[in-house]
């Protein structure tokens, strides 16, 4: 595999000398942040990985080649209002790849490529998981699967509301895949610091989730999830919240909208709904799961 994945020049010197390098994702800014303001969080994403001491690497395909660590210009090009990239899950990257195509990693793809690089740390927004319906529709996020079968670590602020969000948990379960709340008990709900469920564990400082990992590693291949709640002060308004959500569920079951565009349509929803609401909740949550992530690689180095 190592072959066929391309470093860039700083992630692979930092990897060779054995200093912390934090992976990003890419589907994050073409498919779910607009154009105009992806740009500048991608760039500020970066910037808190490397304020905390670690590299950052952001992970995408770009003409047919896997691009782990953009350089700013091929940043750029992921993030341009033209840029066209397909959204890549694990399943797609042999086509794309094989075919020459340009995409956007998801978590899936973005953990597995980032194991396959040899970086453990890898943080995001959010999580894809089971859509509510999923019984009839079979409609469950390849991020829950992967996660299953590879060792990376993932710090994200939960899974959407417009999932189900029990049942999300179950399936980690099922796929051995431990979830840890950062100073919570709770599970988070994205937009909201809470989503009413409880997660199994909970750690308290970057020393004690490194530990886990660490722990984690020695019993089992699986990835590990580090649920880190969006920041008390830039928490979407409950009621604003489950407004825009009804109304988004309804505007994808009318348009039928299904499979890998649910996600980003919802998501479009909230952001015009809401007046920008949501982008800036967005953004404050994935710069902190970035800066968590950062503490938390740090302390495992
Ligand atoms: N959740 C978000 N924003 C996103 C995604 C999820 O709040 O941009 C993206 C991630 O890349 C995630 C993917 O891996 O959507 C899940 O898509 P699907 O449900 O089609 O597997
Ligand atoms: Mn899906």
């Amino acid at each position: 595999m190592t072959t066929a994945l391309n470093l860039h020049e700083e992630v692979a010197s930092a990897l060779r000398d054995g200093h912390p390098v934090v992976a990003l994702e890419s589907t994050i800014l073409s498919h779910g942040l607009p154009a105009g303001r992806n740009l500048d969080v991608a760039r500020r994403l970066e910037g808190v990985v490397r304020d905390g001491g670690a590299v950052p690497a952001t992970i995408a395909v770009l003409d047919g080649r896997v691009v782990v660590g953009l350089s700013p210009a091929e940043l750029e090009r992921v993030c341009a209002p033209d840029a066209g990239l397909d959204k890549l899950s694990l399943r797609d990257l042999g086509p794309a790849v094989g075919l020459g195509r340009s995409g956007a990693t998801t978590v899936a793809s973005t953990s597995a490529l980032a194991a396959a690089a040899g970086i453990g740390m890898f943080a995001t927004g959010g999580l894809g998981g089971v859509h509510v319906g999923a019984a009839q529709s079979w409609d469950v996020s390849a991020d829950l699967g992967v996660l299953a079968k590879v060792p990376t670590v993932v710090v994200c602020s939960g899974v959407k509301s417009v999932l189900d969000i029990p049942a999300t948990l179950e399936v980690l379960e099922t796929n051995s895949v431990p979830v840890l709340g950062y100073r919570t008990g709770d599970f988070p709900a994205f937009y909201l610091r809470s989503s009413g469920h409880q997660v199994g564990w909970r750690v308290d400082d970057p020393k004690q989730a490194a530990a886990v990992i660490d722990a984690h590693r020695a019993y089992a291949d699986s990835g590990v999830l580090l649920a880190n709640p969006i920041p008390e002060a830039s928490e979407m308004d409950k009621e604003l919240h489950d407004r825009l959500l009804a109304e988004g569920l309804a505007l994808v079951e009318a348009q039928g909208v299904h499979g890998a565009d649910v996600t980003p349509v919802l998501l479009e929803h909230f952001h015009t709904a809401s007046g920008g609401v949501s982008i800036d909740a967005n953004e404050a949550l994935v710069l902190n799961n970035a800066k968590l992530a950062t503490e938390v690689a740090v302390a495992l180095a």
